[in-house]
């Protein structure tokens, strides 16, 4: 009788987990269910990753199966037990050189596209848009350092319920991977981000783009992104940052470009309405200017210059 009831429990939790799985679906612009392969890229770079991923690992798959395969053939078809005697010559210059010509051949045939793709990744000259990325533990800062958003900051912090991760409710479609304040840029443009950090080592990192880089505190490191349809992209910080790592995703809207000079007018509107002159009497010294107020929104309209790379290390 236990027995059988244990079965059964045992039974009722394996269609409990069935069932629970079954509920998971695919990420709109994140991963999807048993995703094996990379993300689908919607720039040329993401793409060309996943084409040197996979070219480089079916070279490697032909070694390994080459290989391998004489290795194990030599060993089972000319075994002692068989009367196989040792060949007994020493030093054969054919057979060395082809050993040597060979693999460098193969290194410099997956390298020279390798090194394409790594020097485009880091070409973030003639960019549309410029974009400060600071990560902080555990949010992100964004900064649009000129365009037509030039001013705009946002503060981007995980947006999903506590009492979903703490299992006190069911957890949402878009877990862990939603933000208050998604990053907003133009579809076709090259957005240059120029990344850093203002506690440890973040990683700023969506796969749809191709792009991962590393954001150090007191450096400044720059890469970019030309996104090529419309939609939201998902990523999360790839570098342990401490105990919230997990809960620092990041979150890509790409519009079309009338779609992002609207919204980049109504966030400009936003922080002209924010903006309080000051009585005469509270003016002083530097603050003469404007004082921003911090709404909620996080928005304050600083003056910024655009950073130059030779100016990146702080
Ligand atoms: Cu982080």
């Amino acid at each position: 009788m236990m027995k059988l009831k244990g079965y059964l429990l045992t039974a009722c939790a394996l269609l409990m987990t069935g069932l629970a799985s079954a509920q998971v679906q695919d990420m709109p612009g994140g991963p999807k269910v048993n995703q094996l392969n990379l993300t689908t890229g919607v720039t040329q770079i993401a793409r060309d990753v996943a084409w040197l991923h996979w070219m480089m690992l079916v070279i490697c798959l032909v070694i390994f199966v080459g290989v391998f395969g004489v290795m194990f053939y030599s060993i089972w078809a000319h075994r002692k037990s068989k009367g196989a005697k040792p060949a007994t010559f020493h030093e054969h210059v054919g057979i060395e050189i082809a050993w040597t010509v060979i693999p460098f051949l193969i290194v410099i045939g997956m390298a020279l596209p390798a090194t394409r793709t790594v020097v485009a990744m880091k070409d973030t000259s003639g960019s549309d848009i410029t974009i400060k990325v600071t990560g902080y533990q555990w949010k992100w800062g964004y900064e649009y350092l000129d365009g037509p958003a030039r001013g705009v900051e946002l503060l981007s912090t995980l947006s999903t319920p506590r009492a979903q991760i703490q299992n006190l409710e069911p957890k949402g479609e878009f877990y862990l991977m939603e933000v208050d304040q998604p990053l907003v840029v133009p579809i076709g443009q090259k957005v240059r981000i120029v990344v850093t950090a203002a506690d440890v080592i973040h990683s700023w990192m969506v796969p749809a783009f191709g792009v991962k880089q590393d954001a150090i505190p007191g450096f400044l490191r720059d890469t970019w992104f030309r996104a090529e349809k419309v939609g939201v992209y998902r990523g999360q910080c790839a570098e342990l940052c401490g105990k919230d790592h997990a809960f620092m995703p990041i979150v890509v809207n790409v519009m079309t470009q009338e779609d992002f000079a609207a919204w980049a007018a109504e966030k400009q509107a936003k922080i002209a309405g924010v903006v309080v002159e000051p009585a005469p009497s509270e003016i002083t010294g530097a603050l003469a200017t404007k004082q921003p107020l911090n709404d909620g929104v996080n928005q304050i309209a600083p003056v910024v210059a655009p950073v130059k790379v030779s100016e990146a290390r702080l």
